[in-house]
């Protein structure tokens, strides 16, 4: 089978290298020519568990190759970014510059997949139509259209893009079967084949459904500092519940997918989309919650000199989209005569453009460490480099992955902060 990927990002270029290893002939496509000559030597350009040898090893056996445009193939799967414009509606251009450029290549019989998130009723309505004014009759299958969304958490990436359930929506039934048998040449688990609207709204919902249950458990932070109590103990004792799964607080919502995703179905559905619209809010707010209270913590000290900890959306990554921590930092930014240090493993410095330092040098002389993100390598720290370093070994955890029990250290939470 040729393959023809077309976007080379975090969900793109790992289904590439999945495709490739599994034998089949695989071109990836990007518009960053420094993405297609840095693939074309077996490296990748983000972090993802795994990544590096998979595509070294596909690079090196000739099954993956990358190019800044598209060549004749037998299946196309465009895999680009679907950001949200100012106003919050969704901007498809990338996908569709990504339709019109297999135009040239399309030959009938061909299976065109796209993956991207969109909002609902885009196949339909957008994408369709693009294949119509060129001639094609998608329709009547003389060429295969789906919506196959991809569903991987970054970081587990290439497990899940094998082991979960493949959601396949056709714009035809045929165009489902057609695309269920090339996601069958790597997916393990099952390969539901639906039509594309129930699939385009099942991939958004799946993320709604995570961003309200973590509004949820925000607003619950913030109810709980409000009646004094400690909201992860509540969160604990809840969750012995059967059916209860109350989500972890924290200094938002960060990434691509959790942060972008509800808004697709507020565009579309703005009198209906209530709760989805409000916890949207609710956890936007939350990193002006994390500021103000970092504010409070230090607001007796004369020079304070705070120290954040990560960056990152979330742990174990070096993906900054969206991410909270960086929203933290910039409001605490603002604030005058507040000394700012910050330590991230994972990022590079001009990326994010912020200063970064060292561990020990961040914490120097800090008198409050402010954990925004749960990578790793903080769940391990001791309390050792917080004594030593700090000139008060203050820690706000608002990740709760802080595994100290030393009481010369002290420990505040989001949701348990006696302010
Ligand atoms: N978060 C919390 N509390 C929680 C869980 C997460 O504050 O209890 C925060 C994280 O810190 C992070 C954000 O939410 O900032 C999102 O992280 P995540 O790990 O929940 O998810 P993503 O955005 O990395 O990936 C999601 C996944 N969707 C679901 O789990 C329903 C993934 O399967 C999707 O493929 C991905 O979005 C996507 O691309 O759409």
């Amino acid at each position: 089978e040729n393959i023809c990927v077309i976007g080379l990002g975090y969900i793109g270029l790992p289904t590439a290298a999945v495709f490739a290893r599994a034998g089949c002939s695989v071109l990836g496509v990007d518009i960053n020519s420094n993405i297609v000559s840095t693939l074309n030597q077996g490296l990748v350009h983000i972090e993802e568990a795994g990544l590096n040898d998979i595509v070294s090893k596909a690079v090196q056996s000739g099954k993956l190759r990358a190019a800044t445009k598209p060549a004749s193939s037998d299946v196309y799967i465009i895999a680009v970014p679907t950001p949200i414009h100012e106003d919050f509606s969704a901007n498809v251009d990338a996908v569709v510059s990504a339709a019109q450029s297999i135009l040239p290549y399309l030959e009938k019989g061909n299976i065109v997949i796209v993956e991207s998130t969109i909002p609902p009723g885009t196949i339909q309505h957008v994408i369709a139509p693009i294949f119509e004014k060129a001639g094609w009759d998608p329709g009547n299958n003389d060429i295969y259209l789906s919506y196959c969304p991809e569903r991987v958490l970054p970081g587990k990436i290439l497990y899940e893009l094998i082991n979960n359930t493949r959601i396949v929506g056709g714009y035809t039934r045929e165009a489902a079967l057609e695309a269920a048998e090339i996601y069958k040449l790597v997916v393990k688990g099952a390969v539901i084949e639906t039509g594309a609207p129930a699939a385009e709204m099942a991939k958004l919902m799946e993320n709604t459904f995570r961003d309200v249950n973590i509004a949820l458990a925000n607003e619950l932070a913030k109810i709980s500092k409000a009646l004094n109590v400690n909201a992860h103990e509540v969160i604990e004792l809840a969750n012995k519940h059967p059916r209860v799964n109350i989500h972890q607080p924290g200094p938002g919502v960060g990434g691509h997918c959790l942060a972008v995703d509800p808004y697709f179905i507020v565009e579309k559905a703005a009198d209906q989309a209530q709760l989805i619209k409000l916890a949207r809010e609710i956890n936007q707010s939350m990193p002006s919650f994390v500021a103000r209270h970092v504010e409070f913590l230090v607001s007796e000290l004369r020079r304070p000199k705070v120290a954040l900890l990560g960056l990152a959306y979330k742990g174990n990554s070096d993906d900054c989209r969206e991410s909270p921590a960086i929203k933290v930092y910039r409001l605490l930014k603002e604030l005058k005569g507040l000394q700012i240090s910050v330590y991230e493993p994972f990022v590079n410095q001009e990326k994010v453009n912020i200063n970064l330092v060292q561990l020990k040098e961040a914490l120097s002389d800090a008198h409050l460490a402010v954990v925004l993100t749960d990578h790793k390598e903080f769940k391990q720290l001791d309390s050792r480099i917080f004594i030593e370093n700090m000139k008060t070994p203050v820690i706000f955890d608002t990740k709760n992955c802080i595994n100290i029990k030393n009481d010369e250290v002290k420990i505040y939470k989001i949701g348990d902060l006696n302010g």
